[in-house]
């Protein structure tokens, strides 16, 4: 550990840490869930820490909460109800309240803390919880979605931190079970779906267990997102972050994640514009490289 540095230490990536030095520490606390940490980096802004790991700087914040959000929404005609799971800093909030067809967005966030402090530290991302269309409940998403009656919403949105912690139980087959049924016929879901690089071993079970719930389609896509887990690529040489996301489809309307048919309209000028999703990029997250392909397609 180097003095004034932030390092990523977790057994989630073991024999490396991605490290950012610290400005200034503006918030450290301990829910009933895990501990809390802001920071004020030197090259990435505010840095949003849960139990050691990294969910969100100002800087690059965009590459994840843009795709999670947009690459469902945009891939169904008018989607009206939207459950956002975990997100508790409020920036898939902000990316889903784009879409103007939208006309109700439930949350749930397991942990209170997470959602005052991103509020206080964070208004850029919390400015999601103006929209007068969210409704925040706090609680565990596992229980929240067994409560939903079957077939309420067109989109559902899993932005859930990794499953060591209180996130675990969001990566198994119970819950893609009460998602495909919270979902009307031909609805849609996005989960974080971790590393392809770090984490194959997560994506196969995700994978095997989506294509045998959800009778529509399943697809894998990813984005790169430099502070998230990264691991010194073999071929690029380069150290990149990246993190995927699984898209699935209930039975119904056949939905083709890859050829988006709904795009956001951009025209609200109240909004700060998009930095990072666009069509083109929409289409090019679910081309895999061929070692991920190989597995994910196997499944
Ligand atoms: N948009 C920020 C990115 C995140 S935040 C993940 C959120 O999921 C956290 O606020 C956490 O409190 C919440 N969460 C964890 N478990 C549950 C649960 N069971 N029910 C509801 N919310 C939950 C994700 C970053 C990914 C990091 C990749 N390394």
């Amino acid at each position: 550990v180097i003095p004034g540095w932030f390092s990523e230490i977790s057994p989630m990536w073991p024999g490396e840490a991605h490290s950012l030095k610290v400005e200034k520490i503006l918030f450290q606390g301990k829910s009933d869930y895990q501990n809390i940490m802001i920071f004020q980096s030197s090259t990435y802004g505010k840095v949003l820490v849960l139990d050691g790991v990294i969910q969100v700087t100002e800087r690059d914040e965009c590459a994840y909460q843009e795709m999670i959000a947009h690459l469902p929404l945009c891939s169904i005609p008018n989607p009206k109800k939207v459950l956002v799971i975990g997100g508790g800093d409020g920036g898939v909030l902000r990316e889903v309240s784009r879409h103007s067809s939208v006309e109700q967005i439930d949350i749930c966030e397991i942990d209170g803390m997470v959602v005052d402090v991103c509020k206080q530290f964070f208004p850029d991302l919390a400015v999601g919880y103006e929209d007068p269309r969210v409704n925040l409940h706090v609680g565990d998403g596992v229980a929240f979605l067994k409560a939903v009656p079957e077939g309420t919403y067109d989109a559902v949105i899993v932005d859930s931190s990794d499953p060591i912690g209180p996130a675990q139980e969001l990566f198994e087959k119970p819950f893609f079970e009460s998602v495909a049924k919270a979902l009307r016929p031909g609805g849609v879901v996005c989960t974080q779906a971790e590393s392809i690089w770090l984490h194959m071993h997560i994506i196969e079970d995700i994978v095997s267990n989506c294509r045998q719930i959800f009778k529509g389609s399943v697809n894998y896509a990813w984005t790169t997102v430099p502070t998230y887990p990264r691991q010194a690529s073999l071929i690029t040489k380069f150290q990149i972050g990246v993190i995927g996301f699984m898209l699935c489809s209930t039975a119904g309307p056949p939905v083709d994640f890859k050829h988006p048919v709904n795009p956001i309209d951009d025209d609200d000028s109240q909004k700060a514009p998009l930095k990072f999703y666009n069509k083109q990029i929409h289409s090019a997250a679910f081309c895999l490289p061929s070692f991920a392909k190989k597995v994910i397609d196997s499944k």
